[in-house]
């Protein structure tokens, strides 16, 4: 069983392993809905998905046009059973000719994104990356695990979003794995090109170059660049002096992921990130997909938060209310208005710019257009049936162990 109990040698650095009293909001889809039928959830694991997303009340409607949402790391398993449906496709290379360019954009059979490591269409991650983390393939689940398909975890953003897989980074210690300015600067330049609306960078950097920051700037801070997207950077917590790019830049369309502990608490290792966008988002004992021969496993850290962060930013923007915003328009009304001024904010960090705790990024408040998630939490208390099940739920929910 996916628990986070007993937590093995891996799972290390960011949070302990809390006893999952995580949330005291409740979905406004019950947990036990026949339509909210990932096992993992079921089983209490995904603590983040009510915390954050919960009231992601527009994905009971069909998603009118889902947000493209890539994520730059080592690939990923797109064949695993919860990320398979879940992908951006390219119609022009899917119904196209092998080994020609279909769509005429320099890249030959690029169905479901590139890798820009080996210049192939082969997004998944190498072979000898199996057995071993795919981290791509966790951020992946994060953004964007299919829900309601019985199977594993489900994202927050799930419907609303199609994921791109842009794969930036091998998974060995070999200098041809590492970020490399230049890749990054094309792949950039393909996604935004391709449609990607939102960029998931659980990475950071901080050799640059000029055409690197020029790149940068064109998606992430130019006004109605037809390129612009909203980039979600990670800001690390393992005591580094500084976030880091693209976290550092301090860009309008750059979002930065605070991880939050299943306690509201900042991870205490957390670098210092500009003043902006800042928004808490959870990073501990949280559970994801992994390649084979593992499905899925529990990680911890800073990586989770951005991931999720994106997939709560897609499937906000992709609801009715805000779907026709452009990226500009999408990060001023709703990511600087409202989410910013969200009273749910952390506990306090030990040291600036965290002093006063940031907000968290809660989904809810968005949803119901209310200053306080309290209305999230049932307003009545459940009878009969219902309060049984509830009841078995939650005990399963709160039931976990510090390892
Ligand atoms: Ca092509
Ligand atoms: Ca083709
Ligand atoms: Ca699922």
């Amino acid at each position: 069983m996916l628990a986070c109990v007993g937590l093995p040698s891996w799972a290390q650095g960011g949070f302990p392993c809390q006893p999952l009293k995580c949330s005291t909001l409740l979905p406004s889809l019950p947990v036990d809905d026949p339509h909210t039928n990932d096992c993992a959830y079921r089983a209490g694991n995904l603590w983040w998905v009510d915390y954050v997303a919960g009231s992601l009340e527009w994905t009971a409607k069909p998603v009118q046009k889902p947000v493209i949402v890539a994520v730059f790391d080592d690939g990923a398993d797109i064949d695993h059973e919860d990320l398979r449906n879940q992908l951006w496709t390219n119609q022009a290379e899917l119904n196209g000719r092998p080994g020609v360019d279909d769509d005429g954009n320099g890249y030959v059979d690029d169905v479901h994104g590139w890798n820009f490591v080996d210049d192939t269409p082969d997004v998944s991650p190498p072979e000898q990356c199996r057995g071993q983390v795919s981290h791509g393939t966790l951020m992946a689940s994060l953004i964007a695990a299919q829900r309601n398909n019985g199977v594993g975890i489900a994202a927050p953003g799930s419907d609303a979003v199609r994921l791109m897989i842009i794969k930036v980074v091998g998974c060995g210690s070999h200098t041809r794995d590492a970020l490399d300015p230049k890749r990054l600067t094309r792949a950039l330049e393909y996604a935004t090109r391709m449609g990607a609306r939102i960029l998931s960078f659980s990475s950071h950097w901080y050799a640059t170059t000029p055409e690197l920051d020029r790149a940068f700037a064109e998606v992430a801070d130019r006004p109605g660049s037809p390129r612009a997207a909203i980039v979600v950077a990670s800001v690390p917590n393992r005591g580094e002096p500084a976030a880091g790019y693209p976290a550092a830049y301090p860009f309008r369309r750059i979002v930065r992921a605070i991880p939050i502990g299943n306690d509201d608490r900042i991870s205490p290792g957390t670098s210092p990130a500009p003043f902006g966008l800042n928004l808490g988002a959870p990073s501990a004992c949280v559970i994801g997909a992994a390649a084979p021969p593992e499905k899925y496993r529990v990680e911890q850290g800073s990586s989770n938060s951005t991931a999720i962060l994106a997939s709560v930013l897609a499937g906000i923007w992709a609801s009715p209310a805000y779907a026709k915003l452009t990226p500009d328009e999408f990060v001023a009304g709703v990511v600087r208005k409202r989410m910013s001024m969200t009273p749910r904010r952390s506990k306090p960090g030990s040291r600036p710019p965290y002093d006063h705790g940031v907000p968290l990024a809660d989904a809810c408040i968005l949803a119901t257009k209310e200053r306080s998630a309290r209305v999230c939490r049932s307003q009545e208390p459940p009878t009969g049936k219902r309060a049984n099940e509830l009841q078995r739920n939650t005990a399963g929910r709160d039931g976990g162990q510090e390892p």
